[in-house]
């Protein structure tokens, strides 16, 4: 029957003869055993306390968190918990959340208890959406009107979908240093991204001389009898052909037509300095360039682009952005750094051996599939299991256009994809993202984020055989409470305990 509520469920339990009362162990007596697999750690639960053994330093935080596990069962069961042993260690290397606070600025101390809690659950990644339309997050030497223009954002147009409360905020560099020795005293790395080269109006309002200038008359004429202009509505119309001059710091959701230009010698020189700040703060290797949702429209009209596509033998902006995409990841190998970015399934952008993200709704299986064949890694986040922005309950807000993502939708996550093992062993793990455009608060996030990412922590870690539906929500019941004492958050879900958004 069952025996630990460990989240998520260890490889291996035996159980023992006998109940103890006694989680008690020694940090001095634990034992170095590297035999046990990266990250891995086994417990000895005995009626005298609990002997450690751990393969690494990120082994030792495993067990520890365990422990802090079983403490929360004994303190529900004071008669004892089983005794027996616990081998464990992960099944994927790569277990992360997305916290997007360029959207939604999050102070550090709330950003320090979002880190408490992934650590509860033994993810050992966090992703910080640091760029966006809607805001700019960090500081870059001699750009201040990083500070002053793209870092405030006013509130949403009107109520409804796609409507925001008002959100301003940037961090210290010396903030984000301390995030980072935050997040390595608990084992989690820190993966900044710099969404390129869309998703940036807050930067092209500080500054438009980064981004593809208006075309000339005669271009804009022709292009009106495109279809590529035709088939759209008027807002976009109009957004499309916006001078980046006039362009603001979005206050919707969306898609934004603005792309920085590849010919501009300031925009180089800018992300230059961005990514020396960024390798100055972060020791990790990795720096994520988003890369999605880049309509190519402006590249297409730009002057310079197409004067530099016909120079270059380029075809087209697909070929543009493959450019593109190879000179950013150039730029950050100068400082030593990897870059990953968001798959966009439709186009051979990416170089052999990077590692990219899957996170379209339906677009999973066929991702899983041209990524081993094009030689890249992956990171599976797909919307359907993964994006924790959606809604979780029916009759909790789907923001108008969302797709509802049960905790029993999370758990059916299949990081095998069913597949053998040689046809996915280009997948590197798992990841959850927290999309923040409707989440303006530490409180908003974290209830969208829980309790559907312990189902995602509990696929990146166990094995197949230790899935199990029916026990992870018996397990995730008898979390409730102790998670509240913990971290003063409840993990009830209900149809009308959201908490509302309001300006
Ligand atoms: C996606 C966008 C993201 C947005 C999210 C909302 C990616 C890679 N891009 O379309 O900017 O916040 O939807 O769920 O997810």
């Amino acid at each position: 029957g069952p025996s630990y509520n460990i989240i998520p469920e260890p490889v291996r339990i035996e159980q023992k003869q006998g109940m103890t009362q006694n989680l008690r162990f020694d940090i001095k007596n634990a034992k170095l055993d590297p035999s046990l697999g990266a990250e891995g750690y086994a417990l000895d639960i005995t009626p005298q306390g609990i002997s450690i053994r751990y393969a690494d330093k990120r082994g030792l935080e495993n067990a520890k968190i365990t422990i802090l596990q079983l403490e929360d069962q004994l303190g529900a069961s004071p008669a004892g918990i089983p005794c027996g042993t616990i081998t464990d260690k992960p099944a994927y290397a790569w277990r992360g959340m997305m916290c997007d606070v360029a959207r939604s600025f999050m102070p550090l101390e709330d950003l320090k208890k979002f880190v408490d809690v992934m650590h509860f659950y033994k993810f050992n990644v966090l992703h910080l959406h640091l760029t966006d339309d809607q805001g700019w997050r960090f500081p870059v030497p001699g750009y201040d009107r990083l500070k002053t223009v793209a870092s405030t954002r006013g509130p949403g147009d009107g109520g409804g979908p796609g409507w925001m409360p008002a959100s301003s905020g940037m961090y210290t560099a010396q903030e984000l240093k301390d995030l980072v020795a935050y997040c390595k005293a608990r084992g989690i790395d820190v993966v900044p991204e710099i969404d390129v080269p869309g998703h940036n109006q807050a930067l092209c309002e500080a500054y438009p001389e980064l981004f593809c200038q208006n075309p000339s008359a005669d271009k804009v004429e022709a292009f009106k009898q495109t279809q590529a202009y035709t088939s759209k509505n008027d807002a976009q119309k109009q957004e499309l052909l916006t001078a980046p001059q006039d362009v603001k710091t979005r206050r919707s959701g969306g898609v934004s037509y603005h792309l920085l230009c590849p010919q501009s010698k300031e925009m180089w020189k800018f992300y230059e300095a961005a990514v020396k700040q960024l390798a100055d703060i972060f020791p990790g290797k990795i720096i994520h360039l988003g890369g999605d949702e880049a309509p190519a429209e402006r590249w297409e009209l730009c002057a310079a682009c197409t004067e530099a596509r016909k120079a270059k033998g380029q075809k087209n902006t697909n070929e543009e952005m493959r450019g593109f995409f190879k000179d950013m990841t150039s730029l950050l190998a100068k400082y030593g750094k990897e870059a990953q970015f968001w798959f966009e399934l439709e186009d051979d952008f990416y170089q052999k051996g990077q590692t990219v993200y899957t996170w379209r709704l339906g677009k999973t299986p066929a991702t899983v599939n041209a990524t081993k064949k094009a030689g890249l890694k992956l990171v599976l986040t797909p919307g359907e299991h993964c994006y924790l922005d959606y809604p979780q309950l029916p009759g909790h807000s789907n923001r108008g256009w969302m797709p509802m993502v049960t905790l029993e939708k999370c758990y059916q996550l299949d990081p095998t994809q069913g597949k053998p093992a040689d046809q996915v062993d280009h997948i590197v793990g798992v990841h959850c993202t927290l999309w923040a455009e409707q989440l303006p608060t530490l409180e908003h996030t974290l209830y969208r984020a829980y309790p559907r990412a312990m189902a995602v922590a509990e696929k990146g870690w166990s094995p197949k055989s230790a899935w199990s539906w029916e026990r992870f929500q018996q397990k995730m019941e008898a979390h409730k409470k102790p998670f509240e004492k913990r971290f003063g958050y409840t993990l009830e879900r209900t149809m009308d305990n959201e908490p509302a958004v309001k300006p």
